[in-house]
């Protein structure tokens, strides 16, 4: 589904406009997405022993800009207030994009020795960026929610093994989308020109919507070496008793797996959830007929979703009289439900309810003995199926290709790209510069870990030197 498919969204519950362009309102049913997210996430930190802060949103000028060479490429998209009821203010204060400059003056401050260190901190928050590309529900919007997350360490190894979580993290972010999402991911490395401009390597996971032919970062986690410490004054006495500069990373995922989500399982009739995120996994609802015991239909929907939410299951029922059964089948397609549970006279007579899939639109007759087991599997059987159809669609999707014409002949064809490269910035910008005005501009989306062989002598799509890598490219988010 496009995320542009307003209406759908609207319908399902998730957003609603704001009179504030590129601003957004999280209806219930995206919170309790991302809270189910956030649960998950908290358990991981707690485990890796990262500590939860909080930060101010706001940041003074003076700070900002300290930090000039990273905030530069982005300073027009920071916002800032200049003033307080009438008056202004005597200093502007901008509002955090993200919080390098807000936290490090402090790890400066609370880093003194080594015994200070790791210091492994996060923090929930909102962030604003003014960006003046078109505004997306999920996928760009001025403010968003997201998790931050900041590192510092005493050696560069410690940094870059797994205490420095930089791919530890990366991992969990895979999981998310994977395993709650239930959409295919591929980890790697962003190249010279997509890595943040502060970070020694930046890492990713990349996920590419068929319908649209592009490719989405999912979450991004970064190795940052000492440019920070240096920038900030980060250092500390190790065990000889000499002055060092930190070593930190950071990584951060938002409210955009949301949009990702929704991108990739929406259909039709409206929202897919999966069920490990769904706000409600099933709903269940009576289908009475003209002169059937109405009361005990009511009853027996109660009873099985009282049984269903006993046993931990996001359990619903929809007794209202004022819509019929058919109506409020797709009411709750359109919220994206994975599960339907009807039951009717006959079901009420055989004790038995009947089962209906959102994913693929399956009926089944199941008895009530033995149904929060058979529902408990089914909602298993469902989130499975939803990431196998996505990752089926995600790999159609892609092509292998050699040529600068097979490349362009690709994208035209809303392709996910994998090519050999020579990993050459230069390249990277002439590939865009390309493609703008025919396709439109294509780029890197990662490398991949997981790297395909490259035979001795293959020669990169674009330049024709030697290639050194395989590299995702395509349109992008
Ligand atoms: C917009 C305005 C100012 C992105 C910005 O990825 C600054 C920035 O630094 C900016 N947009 N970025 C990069 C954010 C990098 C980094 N921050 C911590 C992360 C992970 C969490």
């Amino acid at each position: 589904m496009k995320i542009s498919d307003n209406g759908i969204l609207r319908c399902g519950e998730m957003m609603a406009y704001y009179d504030i362009s590129g601003c957004y309102i999280l209806r219930p049913n995206a919170m309790k997405i991302w809270n189910i997210m956030r649960t998950y996430f908290d358990a991981v930190l707690e485990k890796a022993e990262v500590d939860e802060n909080y930060f101010p949103l706001f940041v003074s000028a003076s700070v900002l800009e300290k930090e000039k060479d990273h905030v530069q490429g982005f300073a027009p998209e920071v916002a800032w207030v200049t003033k307080a009821g009438k008056s202004d203010l005597n200093v502007p204060i901008a509002i955090r994009p993200t919080s390098e400059t807000v936290i490090y003056p402090y790890f400066s401050k609370w880093i003194k020795s080594h015994r200070d260190l790791p210091l492994k901190l996060n923090q929930w928050n909102n962030v604003v960026r003014w960006e003046f590309s078109k505004p997306t529900p999920f996928i760009r919007s001025r403010e968003f929610l997201w998790q931050e997350g900041h590192t510092a360490h005493a050696t560069e190894e410690d940094a870059d093994n797994e205490v420095g979580l930089v791919l530890e993290v990366l991992d969990h972010y895979r999981h998310l989308y994977e395993e709650y999402l239930a959409v295919p991911v591929v980890k790697g490395m962003k190249s010279e020109n997509e890595k943040f401009a502060g970070a020694r390597y930046t890492t990713s996971v990349e996920a590419f919507i068929p319908e649209t032919g592009r490719g989405i970062q999912g979450a991004t986690s970064h190795c940052l070496g000492t440019k920070f410490a240096k920038m900030f004054d980060i250092k500390f006495t190790n065990k000889e008793g000499k002055n060092e500069l930190v070593w930190q990373n950071s990584w951060a995922y938002s409210t955009r797996t949301i949009g990702v989500m929704i991108m990739t399982h929406g259909d039709d009739k409206g929202l897919v959830n999966p069920p490990k995120v769904a706000p409600i996994q099933v709903i269940v609802i009576p289908v009475p007929f003209k002169d059937a015991d109405t009361k005990e239909i009511s009853k027996a929907c109660c009873a099985v979703k009282d049984a269903l939410r006993e046993a931990g299951i996001r359990a619903k029922e929809d007794l209202s009289d004022n819509y019929s059964p058919k109506w409020k089948y797709s009411h709750w397609e359109m919220k994206g439900v994975p599960l339907r549970i009807e039951i009717g006279p006959r079901d009420l007579a055989k004790n038995q309810v009947r089962t209906v899939r959102r994913d693929n639109g399956v009926k089944a007759d199941v008895p009530r003995v033995g149904l929060v087991e058979h529902v408990k599997e089914l909602l298993g059987k469902i989130q499975q199926n939803m990431f196998d159809v996505a990752k089926q669609k995600r790999d159609d999707a892609c092509v292998v290709v050699k040529t600068w014409d097979e490349f362009v002949e690709a994208l035209g064809q809303k392709k996910l790209i994998l090519a050999p490269w020579c990993d050459e910035a230069e390249v990277e910008m002439d590939v865009k510069r390309r493609t703008k005005d025919e396709v439109g501009a294509a780029k890197t989306l990662c490398s991949p870990f997981d790297q395909p062989e490259i035979p001795e002598g293959t020669l990169c799509f674009a330049s024709g030197k030697l290639a050194k890598k395989w590299t995702y490219w395509g349109k992008s988010y």
